[in-house]
């Protein structure tokens, strides 16, 4: 395994409970890497919540933020990693962001999730779907969608396992060598499909990984995943398949201790979204037991 490294981490903050960095930044400080958070808004609690409060931060004040930590000489990272993100003038900052960073380091990995929905719905403004297709893709190192997502990304239908690895095919011609599409619903199962096309203009290095799909809503989960997978693909850079193999196991033990202490508690874990058992699983982060193997294509 390779040298860690120093994340900038650009995501929500919630007093309570577990998405956007509360769920990112402490397993990647697990990992041994030193992680940065700034926070693009910070809610009392998730949307998913009958309510919510709290600030969300503008373009100008993430580069103010930029601007003194530039001011110091401190903007040397190896890895930017963003998910949701509210308004183009945001992700239009963030963009800037991204070649302040390569100016300075330009081996700078650029880890994105570009959450902008899920099963058929959009939860982010329209206007973004364009920003991020035209302008965020191309300058990703690598991209975590989910199956809507990688739709939405390459205008493409996916209703088959093939048809992810084709939008992943997609995806590469548009920039990022590294694409994880982290959940296809295929017959009641995740399908994870990981892609890295190692030289340009050669065909990718395919895999799948079968999820059997639990019948519970999480949040948090897709950005715990994708700083699961920036930290383990640091560490196996030339092994995608791997990273994604530990990625996946330390996630779903961490499901199952949620669901297990839930129903502990007498709740159904049905009725309502469920916070993410992230301290209780630091053990299964540190050290996965790999229970779920990638099959190469
Ligand atoms: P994003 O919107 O952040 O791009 P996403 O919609 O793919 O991501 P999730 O649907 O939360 O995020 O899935 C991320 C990972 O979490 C999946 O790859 C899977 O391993 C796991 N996961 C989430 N929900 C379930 C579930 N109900 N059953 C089994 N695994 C799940
Ligand atoms: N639902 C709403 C209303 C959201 O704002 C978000 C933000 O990312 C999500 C769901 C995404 O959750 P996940 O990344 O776990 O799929
Ligand atoms: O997990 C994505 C996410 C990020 N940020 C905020 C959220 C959610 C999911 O609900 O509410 C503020």
């Amino acid at each position: 395994p390779s040298e860690t490294g120093r994340v900038l981490s650009i995501q929500s903050h919630t007093v309570q409970g577990y998405v956007g960095n509360k769920s990112a930044v402490f397993p990647l400080q697990l990992l041994g890497y030193d992680v940065d958070p700034i926070n693009s808004v910070q809610f009392s609690n998730h949307t998913g919540y009958p309510t919510f409060k709290g600030q969300v931060l503008n373009g100008q004040q993430l580069w103010d933020l930029i601007e003194g930590l530039g001011a110091n000489d401190l903007l040397y990272y190896t890895h930017l990693l963003t998910g949701y993100i509210g308004s183009v003038s945001f992700l239009n900052t963030v963009l800037e962001v991204v070649n302040k960073l390569r100016s300075i380091n330009p081996e700078l990995t650029y880890v994105c999730d570009p959450v902008m929905g899920d099963e058929g719905k959009l939860y982010v403004p329209l206007e973004l779907v364009s920003v991020y297709r035209e302008k965020v893709v191309p300058v990703a190192s690598m991209l975590t969608p989910n199956q809507f997502e990688a739709e939405q990304l390459t205008g493409f239908r996916i209703g088959s396992e093939r048809d992810g690895r084709e939008a992943c095919n997609i995806l590469h011609a548009a920039g990022p060598s590294k694409v994880v599409i982290t959940s296809i619903n295929i017959e009641g199962n995740l399908l994870l499909i990981g892609s890295h096309q190692k030289e340009k203009d050669q065909s990718p290095e395919q895999f799948k990984i079968v999820i059997p799909k639990i019948p519970t809503y999480f949040t948090g989960t897709g950005d715990l995943m994708t700083a699961l997978l920036l930290g383990w693909s640091n560490k196996y850079p030339d092994n995608l398949d791997k990273a994604a193999e530990l990625a996946v196991s330390s996630l779903q033990a961490l499901l199952q201790r949620t669901l297990n202490d839930y129903r502990s508690a007498g709740h159904d874990p049905q009725s309502s979204s469920l916070e993410i058992r992230l301290i209780q699983s630091q053990e299964d982060i540190r050290n996965p037991q790999v229970k779920f193997k990638s099959e190469k294509y």
